[in-house]
């Protein structure tokens, strides 16, 4: 007979689709905070087991296939948009042969689930009555699996809020209390075009000292308190030569240049060899700053703070696709207003499984607000 605590474990799906030994111990524990407070990133080399790569790919897979399989069902015509605030989609974006060319990756759906119907997705959900989302054999969330990838999955929403080894990860970097800022799935396709050289801000950029450009006066030896770290886990790696490798330019974090983070994107290597670059060393060493290529084996990950400028390279066609699930946490900022959850979750679905008495303490803490209300 089962003792009452294995009892609640094995009828809670997110527990029950842990993978216990998930990581490997060594390479956790490796962790150097000096190094990475000093380069601003840190490489989780090989992190995953075999067992955690496994399970990170085949979930990644299924996530990518439901998403698509909702792309592809859903009768787009039909939905009542404007009845919800929004603009129909064009004609144009949803044709069966658009739809299709719109799968297998991220950052690829028509461009009308990417703004305000994203929003929407996130704080109300297109939910019912039908005509809205098709889903067969799971439940629909209302928004799209590739925003809301541990919704659509237990392992992910237990890597993601619960797994102990996992919070250990965040707990190096953040300390005990971080809270979610986003988690979005970034399954690079063969073709996929990558990302430009750009940085990101913390929260609304309230607390920036440089604007999208900067001037580079407020570089300081100091690591940012008030802090947004990005874990990208590749279970099938990222490597040299393969594209989408991600490149990153140690030390730049600490000029705090949220670089380009709204407007267009352009810039290559030589780009910012000739312009942003130039004349810009490292607050500590002095030494000047260079572009550095990651080539990160199966089954890495990596954490690096998410002011620094970073670059994802092109994927060739004809490339197998590189499976990438963002994990992006965060200090809890005093000066927010108190509220309930962070932005990082869809509210309605936060807010129904609490009502529901279904939220995890773990989830509780991940998603609740920078300062709660009581
Ligand atoms: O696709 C990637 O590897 C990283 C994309 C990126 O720019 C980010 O996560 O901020
Ligand atoms: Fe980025």
């Amino acid at each position: 007979m089962k003792n009452s605590r294995e009892q609640k474990q094995t009828d809670d799906p997110v527990r029950a689709a842990r993978v216990d030994n998930l990581l490997r111990p060594e390479v956790l524990n490796a962790f150097d905070r000096t190094a990475f407070e000093h380069d601003g990133y840190w490489v989780w080399e090989g992190i995953l087991t075999d067992a955690g790569r496994k399970q990170f790919t085949a979930s990644l897979q299924k996530l990518q296939h439901m998403n698509d399989c909702i792309l592809i069902d859903t009768d787009w015509a039909s939905i009542d948009f404007e009845g919800r605030g929004l603009s129909s989609p064009p004609p144009e974006q949803i044709t069966p042969e658009f739809l299709i060319s719109c799968c297998g990756g991220s950052e690829q759906m028509p461009s009308f689930l990417r703004s305000e119907t994203r929003t929407y997705m996130h704080d109300h959900g297109l939910l019912g009555p039908a005509p809205t989302l098709v889903t067969h054999g799971f439940e629909s969330l209302g928004v799209m699996p590739e925003y809301f990838p541990a919704g659509y999955d237990d392992f992910i929403m237990d890597v993601t809020t619960a797994h102990p080894q996992m919070i250990g990860l965040f707990r190096k970097l953040f300390g005990d209390r971080f809270v979610l800022d986003h988690c979005l799935m970034l399954n690079r396709a063969a073709g996929s075009r990558g990302r430009r050289w750009h940085a990101h801000q913390y929260r609304e950029g309230q607390y920036e000292v440089e604007d999208p450009i900067g001037t580079g006066k407020a570089l300081t030896p100091e690591f940012l308190q008030q802090q947004c770290i990005r874990t990208l886990c590749y279970p099938e790696g990222a490597e040299g030569g393969e594209g989408a490798e991600l490149g990153v330019i140690p030390g730049s974090h600490l000029y705090r240049i949220p670089y380009k983070w709204n407007t267009e994107r352009p810039d290559e290597d030589t780009d910012m060899q000739v312009n942003w670059l130039k004349g810009k060393t490292h607050a500590i060493t002095g030494k000047p700053l260079e572009i550095v290529h990651l080539s990160l084996p199966p089954g890495s990950m990596v954490s690096f703070v998410h002011h620094m400028p970073h670059h994802v390279q092109h994927r060739p066609p004809g490339a197998p696709t590189r499976w990438g699930l963002l994990m992006a946490y965060r200090t809890p900022d005093p000066a927010a207003s108190p509220a309930k959850w962070t932005a990082g979750i869809p509210t309605h679905w936060v807010e129904r499984t609490a009502a529901a008495g279904k939220l995890s303490d773990a989830e509780h803490r991940v998603f609740e607000a920078d300062n709660p209300l009581n």
